[in-house]
């Protein structure tokens, strides 16, 4: 029986010394001091053995009984210490280490372009309107004075939704919406999103627009110009000069195409301006005195100019870029130029 003692204690204290983890030793505990567990056994196996060596031999059990489970505990300590250790290595911070610079983001180049367009119009008492981008046949069409059947309302240049509802092909429907809410004077700019069925370097399906209106009581084409040309100094420089070309809408009569002298060469030729000297860089009229009835306004006593203007157009003239599809992409290479 001592020597029986003897093997089972030999091989408990053999085995955790070669345990790994906190698993392994519950294993242990089980199949040494568990319910049926070898020391276990060893205590039930007392009946068998002679009266007189009992108490003896029941003492060596138990005494190994009290060993192993200090030596249990004390592995568990071991093992969990092991495993506290390992965490930190695993945590551990090099507090030496330079930080690392957070990335800051910028504005779009279209964002800083309209921030500055919207700037000078404020500057010269204009305010900020904008409207929605679901428009109806009325508002981006009808009241505008484009007829039913004028190639503008073309399905191939107008995303329409329904036979009613299209996608504005430009911002003027919410210089509609002010005129029927408000008696002039109106001095207003409409920035936004605009939609036409167009795609290739230069155009984009989707592409933002600034539009203003000006409808007070003796607006002439001279306050066209003079505002234009203001306008034109202020976005690019007080040495740009403006050049005013006949031209047609169907909602401004007479209507203006505005040129300013090239911003990259100045005017003396280049790849920019097609060695032309110049850039056109908005649409403008005076509005049609029918746009100017149907929102109830009286004829005989106001009168109107308005303008539109392309912003990838203006920012692509400015910033030397050839391809408008930079724009949507988010390439940071691209984008990071502009901080
Ligand atoms: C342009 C060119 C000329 C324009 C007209 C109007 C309105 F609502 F008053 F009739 N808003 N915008 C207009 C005039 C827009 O874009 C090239």
């Amino acid at each position: 029986m001592e020597a029986k003692i003897q093997s089972v204690r030999a091989s408990a204290i053999e085995e955790c010394s070669k345990l790994e983890n906190l698993e392994q030793l519950q294993q242990l505990r089980v199949k040494y001091l568990g319910k049926k567990g070898e020391v276990t056994q060893l205590l039930r196996g007392m009946g068998s053995i002679p009266a007189d060596q009992r108490p003896l031999v029941g003492q060596m059990v138990n005494r190994l009984k009290s060993e192993l489970e200090q030596l249990y505990d004390q592995k568990e300590t071991e093992l969990e210490q092991q495993v506290q250790q390992k965490r930190m290595q695993m945590e551990a911070l090099d507090i030496t280490l330079p930080g690392r610079k957070p990335k800051i983001g910028s504005l779009h180049p279209l964002t800083l372009v309209l921030d500055e367009i919207k700037q000078i119009f404020i500057a010269m008492g204009y305010q900020v309107v904008e409207g929605p981008e679901i428009e109806t046949d009325y508002y981006n069409f009808e009241a505008l004075n484009i007829p039913k059947d004028h190639p503008a309302r073309d399905m191939q240049d107008t995303f329409y939704i329904t036979e009613e509802f299209l996608l504005r092909s430009q911002t003027s429907p919410v210089q509609i919406h002010v005129m029927e809410g408000q008696e002039p004077p109106v001095r207003i700019i409409a920035p936004g999103k605009v939609y036409r069925a167009d795609s290739d370097l230069t155009h984009s399906p989707m592409f933002h627009q600034v539009e203003g209106l000006l409808v007070d009581q003796g607006v002439t084409f001279a306050d066209l110009k003079g505002t234009l040309q203001a306008f034109a100094k202020a976005l690019f420089g007080s040495e740009t000069k403006t050049r005013f070309r006949p031209s047609y809408f169907p909602f401004t009569e007479p209507s203006a195409e505005v040129d300013v002298s090239c911003i990259i060469c100045r005017g003396t030729g280049c790849r920019v301006c097609s060695n032309t000297g110049w850039l056109e860089i908005l649409g403008s009229g005076m509005v049609d005195p029918r746009v100017l009835a149907k929102v109830g306004y009286d004829i005989d006593k106001v009168s109107g100019f308005a303008f539109g203007m392309g912003i990838e157009r203006i920012t692509m003239l400015k910033y030397g870029i050839n391809d408008i599809r930079l724009f949507f992409t988010n390439d940071q290479r691209f984008l990071n130029q502009f901080k």
